[in-house]
């Protein structure tokens, strides 16, 4: 058995019951046999042994009260996955979906992420089992107070910076902020990114992960003599990834055609309104059959996938797994042409075959939606700095980030002979970051 091979197996029987974090660690781990063969010191340092351990990884209970007196308790973690980098750095996601294992997953991905960033940023992930939908605005209050009673004594600017992610967004990080602030008596700075602009948030990060996509997306297309001018895209999700894609890809002259959330899916043959529709999403906090009710021109389907519908590029931007093979082969078959991950991990490995097998542009999350992360390592210089930066000054930086990502990437599946495999290209990349900072600091 190869030496990837023995690794990958060893974390998996030592972690059973864990599908999401052995999907992640298999993706990456076998695209990384290559590297071995050329850097044998990486054998030998045990660096692939140590990275599919994660640094630390806490649970804890999270009680509180609801609106109606009643006493809930739910689960929140917290993974310290790698500070190879810099300080553990990464989301917080509240989805009744939360386990233990998505929580690993993520932080696996997003210590590879973060390197390829290029910004110093390690890899860290959050969440809970908790479910914002339907909760009123004292019980998300009171849950992030409590959440962060316990999460507060673990992160800190200089050890570990959590974000937002699903369910989690600008109200969120500042009801978590507030309370961290009431528990250590500091004001935080950077303890949190994803902050409002009045209180240290960065100017351009609501729209950081969505731009940055599209930005990667436009510059993988131009070096295949294409572009998104006059492009059908079909976008899933209904969140702050979505609609910001969305967004971002009707400014460079391509057409959004589809969004999603939870209950179906609409389908504008005109484009998707974006002022509209952030008005439903962010302003009322309504479900998609509102923009179907208030614009003549869009349909609704309840269930279903958007990948049903033709387009020429696909960005899924609302969850894992949500991309089966069934997807692929109709996105594929309607001529669709490059597939890029705003959500983690949204393409299962049988789609991603589907994608190889008939030449369609794929860019993997880790590269693909690295543009929020990198943009809240830029609201932690700021909050350093103790000086902000105008919207277009981030903008640009995130720009060049992505621009950045794209180089490494195909650089990476370049030298090891796969030029277009942006998967392979993206996990050697971000390993190679990792792997050389850990190479620096001995056994740890
Ligand atoms: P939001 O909470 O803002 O939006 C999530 C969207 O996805 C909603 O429309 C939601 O629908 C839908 N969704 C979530 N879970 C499911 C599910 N199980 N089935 C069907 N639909 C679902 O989250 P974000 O936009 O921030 O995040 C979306 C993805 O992007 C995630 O994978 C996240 O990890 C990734 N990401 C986010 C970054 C960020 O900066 N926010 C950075 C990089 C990646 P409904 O409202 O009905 O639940
Ligand atoms: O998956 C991700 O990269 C995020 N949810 C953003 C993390 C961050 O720290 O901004």
């Amino acid at each position: 058995m190869s030496y990837t091979s023995e690794v990958l197996e060893r974390a998996i029987a030592r972690s059973p019951g864990e599908p999401e974090f052995h999907q992640a660690l298999r993706e990456v781990i076998e695209t990384l046999g290559g590297i071995f063969e050329r850097r044998p010191e990486f054998v030998r340092w045990k660096i692939l042994d140590r990275l599919v351990e994660p640094d630390r990884f806490v649970s804890f209970r999270v009680p509180w009260v609801d609106g109606a007196g009643e006493v809930q308790v739910n689960r929140g973690y917290r993974v310290q996955y790698n500070s190879a980098i810099g300080p553990y750095k990464g989301g917080i996601r509240f989805h009744p979906s939360v386990t233990g294992s998505v929580i690993k997953f993520l932080g696996f991905e997003q210590t590879f992420k973060n390197g390829l960033t290029g910004l110093p940023i390690g890899g860290g992930k959050g969440g809970a089992d908790f479910d914002p939908k339907g909760k009123s605005d004292t019980e998300v209050l009171a849950f992030c107070q409590s959440f962060v009673n316990e999460l507060y004594r673990h992160i800190g600017p200089d050890t570990d910076v959590p974000a937002g992610d699903i369910g989690v967004g600008a109200r969120e990080v500042g009801y978590m902020t507030g309370q961290y602030k009431r528990l250590t008596g500091n004001m935080p700075g950077g303890v949190f990114t994803g902050k409002g602009p009045s209180y240290g948030g960065s100017l351009g990060r609501p729209q950081a992960t969505g731009y940055g996509l599209v930005y990667l997306m436009e510059e993988l297309l131009r070096r295949k003599g294409l572009s998104f001018e006059g492009k059908r895209v079909a976008v899933s999700g209904a969140g702050n990834v979505a609609i910001y894609s969305a967004e971002k890809v009707a400014q460079l002259g391509g057409k959004p055609v589809t969004v999603s959330d939870s209950g179906g899916y609409i389908y504008d043959a005109d484009g998707v309104d974006i002022e509209l529709l952030k008005r439903i999403k962010f302003e009322r906090n309504e479900r998609l059959t509102a923009y179907r009710d208030a614009k003549p021109s869009a349909e609704y389907k309840a269930g279903g996938m958007v990948w049903e519908i033709p387009c020429d590029v696909a960005l899924p931007c609302a969850t894992q797994n949500e991309l089966p093979k069934a997807g692929a082969e109709l996105l594929v078959k309607n001529g669709c042409k490059a597939v890029g991950e705003g959500a983690n991990m949204p393409s299962t490995p049988e789609a991603v075959e589907v994608f190889a097998e008939n030449g369609v542009i794929f860019a993997p999350g880790k590269a693909a939606n690295a543009g929020g992360v990198s943009v809240s390592a830029l609201e932690m210089t700021q909050n350093s700095m103790r000086r902000p930066w105008t919207f277009e000054e981030v903008d640009r930086s995130l720009l060049e980030i992505m621009k950045g990502i794209v180089r490494q990437i195909t650089e990476a599946a370049e030298t090891f002979g796969q030029p277009d495999n942006l998967v392979l290209g993206a996990n050697a990349a971000g390993f190679l970051r990792v792997a050389e900072a850990m190479m620096g600091q001995g056994v740890v």
